[in-house]
């Protein structure tokens, strides 16, 4: 049986991969894609999750979340993902209408229309709709499969020193999510730096050609030289894709079982998630995070995805 998601994103360079490998694995069953402002503007990447499921031929329905954080202004990453949010790309005009629904109402429908451990969520952006989700209907926290999100950091953050961005953008919404007691897997950097898109990465994307294919590649090469100007990293890391990968095929990383709470108040380091990895952890911790990458079992799974929706 395919696991039901539901993928909330914010596309982006990575978020789009992450789209494209949802849809093109048949272990995945995409029930609605849900977009949140982060990477750009709630407008430009609820556009951009339309144009990308026009062009894949996904049909789930796509609806639009929060503009803004809960409680902090909102902040974009234009730096690496470009003023549209997909890079230099042009994405193709959309021809599919947005579902009239708040995102919020469509993850709380779809996890309450199934029953009970069915819905998977893959929150790969910040994390205000989910938060709001939660608490509009709490129901959800027992309902849920579990949760499996990128964002967070365990040494190093991208935001700030020890912050991630999608914790970042929406920390309040972050403590909401993380302390909700639902089992949670934190895809974090300290996976997805392993997730590199390497030069064999690149060339075997671009053995797959057509318009999916050359899409791929376009977004990734401009992905590429904004890791290069901006952090001197030659292959740049790819991390939404990894929490998909991880509903797909547990054997895609490890991880470890520990308590993760989120700093709120700190002057150098509100945003970080912080691991506390002194004790065993509780047997009833409800909480784990992505520890070790098997890196070519990520890359076949998103070569094989891209190459089935290049040839639908
Ligand atoms: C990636 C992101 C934001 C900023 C940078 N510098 C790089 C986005 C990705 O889409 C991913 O979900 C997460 N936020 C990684 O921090
Ligand atoms: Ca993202």
């Amino acid at each position: 049986m395919p696991r039901k998601i539901v993928l909330d994103c914010d596309p982006g360079l990575d978020d789009a991969v992450a789209m494209l490998l949802a849809h093109g694995s048949p272990e995945i069953d995409l029930l609605a894609v849900t977009t949140i402002g982060g990477n750009q503007t709630l407008e430009k990447v609820t556009r951009n999750a339309l144009s990308i499921a026009t062009l894949a031929g996904i049909t789930a329905p796509v609806a639009a979340g929060c503009a803004r954080p809960l409680v902090q202004p909102v902040q974009v990453a234009g730096h690496v993902h470009g003023d549209s949010g997909l890079g230099g790309v042009t994405p193709p005009e959309p021809t599919l209408r947005l579902d009239p629904r708040h995102a919020v109402d469509v993850i709380v429908e779809t996890v309450m229309a199934h029953p009970p451990g069915e819905v998977t969520l893959v929150p790969v952006g910040p994390l205000t709709n989910i938060a709001l989700a939660v608490r509009r209907e709490p129901r959800i926290v027992e309902r849920v499969a579990e949760v499996v999100l990128m964002g967070g950091a365990c040494h190093m953050g991208n935001q700030s020193a020890v912050a991630e961005f999608n914790i970042a953008c929406d920390p309040e919404a972050a403590d909401v999510v993380f302390s909700a007691g639902w089992p949670l897997t934190m895809v974090g950097l300290d996976l997805t730096y392993q997730a590199r898109a390497t030069d064999e990465v690149f060339a075997r994307i671009g053995e797959i050609g057509g318009p999916v294919g050359e899409f791929v590649l376009g977004m990734l090469g401009f992905y590429r030289d904004a890791y290069r100007r901006n952090r001197g990293l030659d292959s740049p890391p790819l991390h939404d894709p990894c929490a998909v990968a991880y509903v797909i095929d547990r054997a895609v990383m490890s991880t470890r079982r520990v308590p993760v709470a989120i700093e709120l108040t700190g002057t150098l380091t509100r945003g970080m998630t912080v691991a506390d990895f002194r004790f065993p952890p509780p047997e009833d911790c409800p909480t784990q995070v992505g520890v070790t990458l098997d890196a070519e079992r990520l890359w076949d799974l998103v070569l094989d995805a891209l190459a089935r929706v290049a040839s639908d």
